[in-house]
Formats: structure tokens, sequence, C-alpha cells
């Protein structure tokens, strides 16, 4: 039986043009800045979103804690929303490692956190309290359905950061899911971050890997983060050289991965309108409730795996199904017959 698998977009493996191009990518030693492969992803990266320098990293959490230890000092405080994957996802990472204390403000179902709500929590002067460094946005925002922030709202939370002397770190895992949906040049959405972390491993088919885009002198600083996170790597090339290609071929079709997703939700809510509202699924994210009185969340996920379908249950009745790069839309439809069948029964 083919696994339809739609736990989430990491789940993508390397297209037959990345094995070819980790075979022949030209390597040397990244810590000496010698890897001409990682080099020409910094590079590619950086351009993309309009910064002065990139750095290479292991993963989404590590770029967005690197990031946090090159903006803040021990007991600053970042401003940060509720629902945010470095909140939620990063196992308090900010504090545990970085020393760093967290001050949310709630996300709206958007994504968005209210600029009265953030302006609010922003520290005076005080010798009791810590210093606000830091406001972290997250584009496009998983917990909040998978939703994208506008370039106007970046502006918005640009000017605040400014009038405050506030940085802004944007974790952009999504980065491009969001300019997909916005039909927008990625860089748009960046020009008001001073940190930018983006993934080429979630839906880019990239087998590993983020890229920290910043000034040079913040890249400088993010590059002491990473070797103090021991994440300084070697023959990197062999990594870098599929990334390159998530970034510059694999971006240009997340619009089909929406296109799915709507069809999904389209789907799910025509089979019981109690289970989501279609018209909030705007990328390839796609949370959706078990109808009152059937299934637990556990229970449907079991019953999908038994008939090869992958979903990740989030809460006692929700699931989340993510669509990617090997999920084609007949899939969606056999995914569709496959719940209407369970809960039929
Ligand atoms: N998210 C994963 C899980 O951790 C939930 C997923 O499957 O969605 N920022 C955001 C917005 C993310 O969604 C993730 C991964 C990360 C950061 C962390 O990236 P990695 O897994 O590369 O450390």
């Amino acid at each position: 039986m083919k696994t339809i698998d739609l736990r989430s977009d990491t789940v993508t493996k390397p297209t037959p043009e990345m094995l070819k191009a980790i075979v022949e990518a030209k390597l040397g030693d990244d810590v000496f800045g010698e890897d001409p492969t990682v080099n020409r992803l910094e590079e590619t990266a950086a351009k993309t979103l309009g910064k002065e320098a990139a750095l290479f990293v292991a993963s989404g959490t590590m770029g967005n804690l690197i990031c946090q230890l090159a903006h803040c000092n021990r007991g600053d405080e970042m401003i940060v929303g509720d629902k945010a994957h470095i909140f939620f996802y990063e196992q308090g990472s900010s504090a545990a490692v970085g020393g760093i204390h967290s001050r949310t403000v709630p996300n709206l179902s958007d994504g968005t956190m209210q600029i009265k709500d953030i302006e609010h929590v922003i520290r005076g002067d005080d010798i009791h309290y810590p210093r606000t460094r830091l406001i972290v946005l997250e584009n496009t925002h998983n917990l909040c359905n998978g939703s994208p922030l506008g370039a106007e709202y970046m502006r918005s939370i640009g000017k605040l950061a400014k009038k405050h002397g506030l940085k802004i770190h944007l974790d952009g895992a999504r980065l491009f899911h969001a300019a997909a949906a916005l039909k927008i040049n990625p860089a748009k959405l960046t020009a008001d971050a001073d940190s930018v972390s983006i993934c080429l491993s979630k839906g880019l088919a990239a087998p590993v890997g983020s890229v920290v885009c910043g000034t040079r002198k913040f890249i400088n600083k993010a590059r002491r983060s990473r070797k103090l996170l021991g994440g300084g790597m070697r023959q990197a090339g062999v990594l870098a050289a599929p990334g390159i290609l998530a970034l510059t071929e694999m971006t240009k079709r997340l619009s089909e991965d929406h296109a799915n997703a709507k069809i999904l939700a389209h789907g799910l809510a025509s089979i019981d309108e109690r289970m989501l509202d279609p018209e909030s699924i705007k990328t390839n994210i796609v949370y959706f409730n078990t109808p009152p009185h059937s299934l637990s969340a556990v229970e449907m996920e079991k019953r999908l795996y038994a008939e090869g379908i992958r979903t990740l249950p989030f809460g006692p009745n929700v699931i989340r199904a993510v669509t990617h790069y090997h999920i084609k839309s007949k899939d969606i439809e056999h995914v569709l017959s496959i719940i209407k069948k369970i809960l039929r029964h």
C-alpha cells in the first residue's frame, strides 16, 4: 500500500537533481570559510532575501536560537507570540541556553500580534525590569493555520521596533510558502526584519538545513553563536548543494501545495462543516477538528494510518495535515474518500 504522508512538509525527500548536485558538489572546510558550495548557498540566500550576508545552519531550531543569541544578552527579554514555534516547540532554548526571558503576547488566528499588545509590554528603563531587545515573528505561522503575514504588517512592526530601538527576528521556516500565497517577492517580507531564518527542508526537498540572513556584522556574530552551539560543519557543501536547488527551483512550485491544501479543506468542510472553515486555509497547513461525538484525534489518526494515510494529532480533537512536493491532487481525493468512509462507520 502506498503511504500518503501528511504529517509535515519536513518529510520531503531530495529530488534526482539534488542527489546529482550532492555527488558533484565542490567541497572545502567551511569552518575556514572554504567550502565553495556553502558560500554559494549563503550568497544565494542573502541575495534572495535582500540581506548583506547569510549563514548555513543545521536546522530551523538552531537558526532561531543562533539569532536570539546574536541579538540578546543573558537577562534580556524578547516579545514573542504565545503560539510561536520558538515559544512552543524549541524546548525553551531561549531561556535554557541563552538566558533570554520570553514575554508572550497573544497570537490572533491570522498569526499576527496586535501592535497595541506589543507596545504595551515593551519595558521602560527601570532597575526592576529586564531589558526588552527583540520582537519575534513567524511567517507563515505554523500553529495559526499556516497563515502568511503580509508586507504591510511587517512594515508596521518594523516602525514600532524602530520607535523603541528593538530588533526583529523572523522565523521564516516557511517564508517562501508565505511569498507564494501572497504572490509577492520574498524580500518584501523580510525588509523590516534584522534577522531571518529560512528552512530548506520544509517542502523544498533539501534533506537538511536552514539559512540565517542579516547584515554582515550580524552574521559575523551569528557565526560565533553557531560555533558555540557546536554547529560549525566542515565539508558541508554536500548539504548546501541541494539547498541551492531548494531555493532556486523548489520555491517555484509551492502554490501547487497551497492549491492541494485548499482542495483538502473544502472537501473536509463538505463532509462536515464543523471540521474547519476552509477560508482560513491560505497555505499548505490544514488543521481540522474531528466532528463532535465522532472520533478523538488519536483514534482518527490510527484509523487513517491503517489505510496508509499519516497525519498528526495536535490536541484531543485536532489533526494536522500538511501538503507538500510528494502529495498529488489524486492523493487528496483518496484521503477525502477515506475520511468520509471512516466517519460513516
Ligand atoms: N516545525 C515542525 C515541528 O516542529 C512542529 C513541523 O513539522 O511543522 N519554525 C517553524 C515555524 C517550524 O514549523 C519548525 C518545524 C521550526 C521552526 C524548526 O525547524 P527544524 O525542525 O528544522 O528544527
